[in-house]
């Protein structure tokens, strides 16, 4: 046994010489000193002992724990007075500090605040609504029946789990109008509602991505008009990209609207001169129109008593359409390059 300590002194000597120049102290530590350590093993198996044996092998082994911790705590302070003085050599008060880099809010982000603040001002409640979501609240409610033709345009991402018998399959909503649904099941009138969430549809290019945030407008009231929508659509344009922003409604058809539009503005990119971004001067922002009978009826309101205005449009498309940003590639917004970001 006496040999047995010796040699183990010596070993852990040099070795604790060459873990404090790499570092390793650790290492050491658990080899000697750890819970399955050399200092455990001497005395895992004691059996065959007499009392007195065990007695001088209990005395050897804590006079070489003792040596053992002596050693590492003296290499520990070596290294940490070795950290300590080498920055103190170039250490000069009186210079200023580094400042630590703040990041700022994503471009996303910032356009979905301004947008709420914009709507905010003239009533409107923001609210989310699920984006995983049911067929029923997506397609069917909004006036589109199962096999409606009409569907394909939101081409959907359905989710493999077991269909509702009545809400039908699971979706990732493709776009904010399950909101109208669910907002007017609320059955609080009148409604002014702005639902900004995340959508998804199979889509990929220079203005399409697979994942994209719509912001959606709802008013249903008593007398309410097409003149209010359009003054809405103003004051929202009017106020996110200057007045000097041309705007037009293009007639369109949304199964959930009628009549129904096409919102486009002059591009932003190109000031409407025609782009590889817009080709002809204009970009689609989001659709619009009067809420459709049949909606208001899915919704529990009477469209006798009741009529509405909604509209949808994409928060990257108008955030692309700001004067001087010039992002003329949607998937710019998504990639999260920081060289990109820094810009803005
Ligand atoms: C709709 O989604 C309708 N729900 C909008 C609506 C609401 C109409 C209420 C009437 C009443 P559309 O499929 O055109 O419409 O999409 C609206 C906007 O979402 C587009 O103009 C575009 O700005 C944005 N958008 C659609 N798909 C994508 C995509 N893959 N990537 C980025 N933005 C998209």
């Amino acid at each position: 046994m006496k040999l047995d300590i010796e040699i183990i002194k010596s070993e852990a000597e040099e070795l604790l010489s060459s873990a404090v120049e790499s570092r390793s102290l650790a290492g050491w530590h658990s080899k000697y000193l750890g819970k399955k350590g050399i200092l455990r093993t001497l005395t895992a198996d004691v059996s065959g002992l007499s009392i007195e044996e065990k007695k001088e092998l209990g005395r050897k082994v804590n006079e070489l724990k003792s040596f053992l911790e002596e050693l590492y705590a003296e290499s520990v302070s070596s290294v940490t007075s070795i950290k300590k003085d080498k920055p103190l050599e170039n250490f000069y008060k009186t210079l200023p500090g580094k400042k630590p880099e703040i990041g700022h809010l994503h471009l996303i982000t910032q356009a979905i605040r301004e947008i709420n603040e914009v709507f905010s001002k003239l009533g409107f409640i923001r609210v989310r609504y699920p984006e995983v979501e049911w067929d029923y609240y997506s397609f069917e409610a909004l006036n589109m029946p199962k096999t409606h033709p009409a569907r394909d345009e939101w081409e959907t991402f359905f989710i493999d789990l077991p269909e509702d018998p009545k809400l039908g399959k699971v979706v990732i909503t493709p776009h904010t109008s399950n909101g109208q649904i669910r907002e007017m099941l609320k059955g609080q009138l009148p409604i002014r509602m702005l639902n900004i969430s995340r959508c998804g549809r199979r889509q990929s290019d220079i203005n399409h991505v697979p994942t994209f945030y719509q912001f959606e407008g709802l008013v249903v009231d008593k007398n309410i008009s097409i003149t209010h929508l359009k003054g809405v659509l103003e004051y929202l344009i009017y106020n996110f990209f200057g007045e000097e922003t041309k705007f037009r409604l293009r007639p369109y058809d949304f199964r959930f609207t009628e009549p129904s539009f096409e919102v486009d503005v002059s591009c932003g990119i190109c000031g409407g001169k025609g782009c590889r971004f817009c080709k002809e001067g204009w970009v689609e922002l989001g659709g619009a129109g009067m809420v459709h009978p049949n909606v208001l009826r899915a919704g529990g309101i009477d469209p006798e008593t009741y009529s509405g205005f909604a509209f949808g449009w994409g928060v990257e498309r108008v955030l692309m359409m700001r004067t001087g940003l010039k992002i003329d590639d949607i998937r710019y917004l998504f990639e999260n390059n920081l060289k990109f970001l820094e810009q803005f």
